[in-house]
Order: structure tokens, then C-alpha cells, then sequence
């Protein structure tokens, strides 16, 4: 199913078998979407095969922008499901909880001292959330980058499946790690984007990155009226006001969107838009098929999983006992290096 998006790529392809850590992350902050997936989830599950692979449902990331209780334990348990029913196997890779594991924060306080702020005052991200949560711009918030790449760090990841959103915050963990080397010796890998053939996903509205925040998702796993209802909503070329205006499949999201669920005929697809052959709604709804066919297998899946909550629970509980002696093992290093207490 995912084959179509399995090749990674970074500036220099990590081959599958040539070794190396990846880790990566998703916020417990709504339910999967098809941005998720495309931009990084697939990577995730073509990593696992080649790679020693670590994923992370970051629910004290989702901390600087949801609130509510209720929806980080809801939005953390989909998560999980969500990915276990896109193909990552516990048994290839270690799933867990981040706030079953403290180290994380430890590091971040450690690596917190060697960045300048003024590095994070200049994230794209962070002015972004700046402007989009005026009233709520927490230190949490502020901090964002540098737990990330404390995550990161920890397990010593040389890779990091990503969406280009998170570009710049990928350069920011290269940059801490350097700085912590520096300072106290060779101690972390430089962490290593890996970007999919598809590394921003617009949304809905044709114009913003399919984000959970800003509502313009089409969910994996909703029920099928939900998923046709956000793909009939879908902002096309606002170039094309009649059926006979040619259109321009080059910026059309909904074609966009066929050359990944159609890969057979999505040339065909795109003629159809040009030439004004074909209107936006057949078009749509043919996405709506075509992505129920992409995610059939996966939406059977997580129906199985979802009657039993309980196997998502075991799982990320396992996962971070995996890691426990290895995130040990990092800060007892860095303490070493730093002057501090011997970790007992
Ligand atoms: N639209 C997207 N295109 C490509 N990649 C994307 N990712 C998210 N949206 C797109 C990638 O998915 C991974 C997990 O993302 P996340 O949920 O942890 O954080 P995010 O990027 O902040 O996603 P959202 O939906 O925009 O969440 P909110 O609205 O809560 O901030 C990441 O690798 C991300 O790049």
C-alpha cells in the first residue's frame, strides 16, 4: 500500500542495510490525516525494514498547543492506532509514549544550555505559532525545538523521516547536537532530514499545509461520508470558474493528490482537467475512491484494532521499556561530559 511512497529522500539517501538509527515523532494533537502519511508516516514504515527504527507519539510537544486532557489521551491512543494500522510493526519497531520516558526532558535541559535563544526565536515554526495562539505563547512552546532534538538525541538517531515542514527544526537539532559536541566532546550524531516524494501536502483550502490545527484535513480514518465530504470540500484551480475553462492540473491540489492514489492513470487524470474534458466534482469523487482503495487495507485494520484498546497500551508500554536502558545510557554519558552526578 505504500509502496508508491517508499523511496526516501535526504540529500544523500540512507540505503536500507547500511545501518543506522532513525527516530521520529507525531503530536497526540487530532486524529490522522493524509498529510501525516504522505510527508512522513510512510517513511516511517519503509524505515523500519533496514533500519534500527524508534517512533514516538509526543504527547509533551502536543502540551504547548492542546490543553484539554481528554483529547492528548484520545488523540495519543488514534496515533498509535493509526500507525499500526499503516504497517508499523512492534516488531520491527519500537513505538512508545514520550511521557513514559523523563529522560527526554532531562536532555532537554541539558542540550537547552548549550542554544542561544536566539536560534528559536528565529524558527519559522515558532513565529508561526506565535501568531497563530497570540494569547497562549508559552514557555513550552519556546522550548518546542529543543526537545525535539533532545527526542532525537537521546537514542542517538542518525535519521529523522519528516515532512518539510519540520525542515527547519531538523537543522536546529543538527545545530544543538554540533554545539553540545563542541563544547563537551564527540558525543551525538548530526541527525539527518529524510524527506518522502511528497514532503508538504497542501490541505482542503488549497492553499495552507494540511495541518490539524487549521482544520483542512482529510482524515485517514474517518467514516467514509466524513472523508467524502473533506475531499468534496477541496479548493481546485480558482482559476477554473466553468466546466469548459481548461484547468491547470500543475496547481490543482485534487491532481496533485492523483498522482499519488492514481499512480495507473493520473496523466490521464491531468489531461482530463487541461483539456476541460472532466469537471471538478468527477474528479473529486473519483479521489474518494481511489483514496479508500489506498487506505483500504489499512481502515479494515484499524477497525480490528480499535475493539481492542488494549493492544495499543501494551505496545507503547513495551516500547518504552525497550528504550530505557539506552535513554540511560545517553544522559549517564552527557552527565560524565557535563560535571554532574554519576547516574545511579
Ligand atoms: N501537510 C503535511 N505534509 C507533509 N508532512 C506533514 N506532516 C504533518 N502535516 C504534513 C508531518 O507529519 C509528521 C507528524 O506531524 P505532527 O502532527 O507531529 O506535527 P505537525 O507537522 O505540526 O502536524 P499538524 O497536523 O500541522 O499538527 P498541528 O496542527 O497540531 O501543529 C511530521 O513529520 C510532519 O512534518
Amino acid at each position: 500500500m505504500t509502496d508508491t511512497m517508499t523511496q526516501p529522500t535526504t540529500s544523500a539517501s540512507p540505503q536500507p542495510g547500511s545501518g543506522g538509527r532513525v527516530f521520529s515523532g507525531v503530536q497526540p494533537s487530532g486524529l490522522p490525516h493524509v498529510g501525516n502519511h504522505l510527508g512522513a508516516f510512510s517513511n516511517y514504515i519503509a524505515m523500519q525494514d533496514g533500519f534500527e527504527s524508534i517512533y514516538c507519539i509526543v504527547d509533551y510537544h502536543a502540551l504547548t498547543s492542546t490543553h484539554d486532557a481528554e483529547v492528548i489521551r484520545t488523540a495519543t491512543t488514534e496515533m498509535a492506532l493509526g500507525l499500526l494500522a499503516l504497517g508499523l510493526d512492534p516488531e520491527k519497531a519500537v513505538l512508545f509514549r514520550q511521557s513514559d520516558r523523563l529522560e527526554h526532558i532531562e536532555l532537554m535541559w541539558l542540550l537547552a544550555s548549550v542554544t542561544p535563544m536566539g536560534w528559536v526565536e528565529r524558527t519559522p515554526s515558532f513565529k508561526e505559532k506565535r501568531r497563530n495562539q497570540p494569547d497562549d505563547v508559552n514557555l513550552a512552546l519556546f522550548n518546542y525545538p529543543v526537545l525535539q532534538a533532545a527526542d532525537i538525541a537521546i537514542y542517538k538517531a542518525d535519521y529523522v523521516p519528516v515532512g518539510k515542514d519540520q525542515a527547519a527544526h531538523l537543522e536546529l537539532a543538527r545545530e544543538i547536537v554540533r554545539a553540545f559536541n563542541t563544547r563537551y566532546g564527540e558525543t551525538f550524531p548530526e541527525p539527518q532530514a529524510v524527506f518522502s516524494d511528497a514532503p508538504i501536502v497542501k490541505g482542503t483550502d488549497g492553499e495552507n499545509k494540511m495541518s490539524k490545527s487549521l482544520g483542512n484535513v482529510i482524515e485517514i480514518f474517518a467514516d467514509e461520508e466524513t472523508i467524502r465530504r473533506q475531499v468534496m470540500s477541496m479548493v481546485t484551480d480558482t482559476q477554473r470558474q466553468r466546466l469548459s475553462d481548461p484547468g491547470r492540473p500543475e496547481v490543482c491540489n485534487v491532481c496533485q493528490m492523483h498522482r499519488i492514489f492514481s499512480p495507473d492513470d493520473y496523466e490521464e487524470i491531468w489531461e482530463g482537467e487541461r483539456s476541460a474534458t472532466t469537471g471538478c466534482v468527477a474528479t473529486k469523487s473519483l479521489l474518494v475512491e481511489r483514496m479508500l482503495g489506498y487506505f483500504g487495507e489499512a481502515r479494515e485494520r484499524y477497525a480490528e484494532l480499535k475493539a481492542k484498546p488494549q493492544i495499543v497500551e501494551e505496545v507503547l508500554a513495551a516500547g518504552a521499556d525497550t528504550l530505557a536502558p539506552r535513554a540511560a545510557e545517553t544522559l549517564a554519558e552527557c552527565h560524565d561530559r557535563m560535571g554532574l552526578a554519576p547516574r545511579r
